[in-house]
């Protein structure tokens, strides 16, 4: 009988912490997100190296390969800019028909997604929602609670992130707090 031996995985999940020898790590402050929220002066007088999310991502093909997969788990903190909430960036596919699927695993947030003629709605986010997004839909993340909000993501590794219009005229909505009440408010200006 021939017999094999039975390895550890490379890579754990547990809770909402990727740890393995491969994955990579990148935090964002509030000086990486120049021009992403409404209220200037507010953004202008908060600290700028205030941490507002980090991602923790395995991509196993490098350099990208079609059919690869990417995971991410990303971790958003409570806060806000004015009265609108922590974001991520936001980003559409630089391969626009590629989709992605987010989900919630702490905390509670709302989960933008913008076409391509800038239509934009909101999903809520929990632990276990589950969120496909599909090719050419912008994707954006606000905390809207008390507590660190995290989501993992999975993604073709060629899909690459398109930043640009994004930088340009934003989403058509925010994600804001208004008269003590969580909002989606459209945009007249973008
Ligand atoms: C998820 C994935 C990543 C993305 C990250 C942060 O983990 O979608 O590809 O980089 O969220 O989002 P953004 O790049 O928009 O800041
Ligand atoms: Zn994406």
């Amino acid at each position: 009988m021939k017999t094999q031996q039975i390895i550890e995985p490379s890579l754990l999940f547990a809770g909402a912490c990727l740890s393995g020898e491969k994955v990579k790590t990148s935090r964002k402050t509030l000086a990486g997100l120049t021009g992403i929220f409404e209220d200037t002066q507010a953004y202008a007088a908060l600290a700028s190296d205030t941490p507002v999310y980090e991602v923790f991502s395995f991509l196993p093909a490098d350099p990208p390969l079609p059919g690869a997969l990417n995971f991410g788990i990303t971790k958003l903190f409570p806060g806000k800019v004015g009265r609108e909430y922590f974001m991520t960036r936001g980003h559409f596919h630089a391969r626009i028909d590629c989709g992605e699927y987010y989900w919630g695993l702490e905390g509670e947030g709302v989960l933008l997604l913008m076409d391509g003629r800038r239509v934009t709605r909101g999903e809520r986010m929990f632990p276990g929602s589950l969120h496909y997004i599909p090719g050419g839909v912008a994707h954006r993340v606000a905390n809207t609670g008390s507590k660190p909000l995290a989501f993992a993501a999975c993604w073709p590794s060629d899909a690459g992130h398109d930043y640009d219009a994004i930088s340009s005229h934003g989403f058509s909505a925010r994600v804001m707090e208004i008269d003590e009440t969580l909002q989606l408010v459209e945009s007249c200006t973008e």
